[in-house]
């Protein structure tokens, strides 16, 4: 059986890489809902409607497992997912924060997000339920996701839009930056000359990959035979353009088809 991974669009590429890298037996189903894409400034409740129809067509599909992977949707509605489904499901936010706080030596960390996910206060709260004493600074980086997925990422536009939103962060002389976007590491090369060599950044999809892979492990469902794996990727908007861009990002072909969701 399948895993499955969603997102708005490109960003859970992101985690889908770590998937292949560590788990590299495993089949997976993907969804970019590219046609809804950016998820960031909608409200919750549409934003958890939109993910529960992802999911639904997942499970349809027959997955043994759905990573949330986004954050705006994992803040939105994943403890009311793990309820609704019996397939386990795996966020991005608890490993994220889990990923930050092994890293930081100083204490002092900063949280990048959409607007959604900053709003929601997600990290804030699990970073400070496992440390209390951590100084937490974020910001909301609206723009961020849509030079993503315009294909952007290379351009003087996204040095600077980068730096205007990522200036009021750099008063607070953190360590360590969330990139708590599954968007952001795809800007990584740009926000990482922007905040300067003494600040790490911290990319969800690692932990959470690790987290998925535990959790199949326990319930004994890690894939183990031998057949070369196979990958599925599903988007609601062009899918030639998905199967361009996607792929690049990816650095493999992929094989992508439109669904209509409601
Ligand atoms: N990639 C998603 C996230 O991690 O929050 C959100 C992107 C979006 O649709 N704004």
């Amino acid at each position: 059986k399948p895993i499955g991974i969603l997102d708005s669009g490109f960003g859970g590429l992101t985690v889908v890489g770590e998937v292949l890298r560590q788990l590299p037996q495993e089949n997976i189903l993907y969804v970019g809902d590219k046609a809804r894409c950016p998820y960031g400034s909608r409200p919750p409740e549409e934003v958890k409607k939109f993910l529960f129809e992802i999911m639904d067509f997942l499970v349809d599909q027959g997955v043994k497992m759905i990573i949330i992977a986004c954050n705006t949707a994992t803040a939105a509605g994943l403890e009311e997912a793990r309820h609704r489904y019996s397939v386990p499901v795996v966020g991005v936010i608890v490993p994220g924060s889990r990923a930050a706080i092994s890293t930081t030596k100083t204490g002092r960390i900063g949280v990048i997000g959409t607007e959604n996910t900053i709003n929601s206060d997600a990290y804030r709260r699990e970073l400070h339920r496992i440390n209390p004493r951590l100084f937490v600074t974020n910001r909301a980086c609206k723009p961020f996701v849509q030079l993503v997925e315009s294909d952007l990422t290379e351009t003087d536009e996204a040095r600077e839009i980068v730096e205007e939103y990522l200036s009021s962060i750099r008063e607070h002389h953190i360590d360590t930056l969330i990139l708590g976007c599954t968007h952001y590491p795809l800007l990584a090369p740009v926000i990482a000359s922007v905040m300067g060599e003494q600040v790490e950044l911290i990319n969800s999809a690692e932990e959470t990959a690790r987290e998925a892979s535990t959790v199949l492990s326990v319930k004994h469902q890690l894939n183990e035979n031998n057949l070369a794996p196979h990958h599925q990727f599903f988007t609601t908007g062009d899918p030639e353009n998905f199967r361009k861009i996607g792929g690049r990002w990816l650095h493999m072909d992929i094989d992508v088809t439109r669904i209509e969701l409601k």
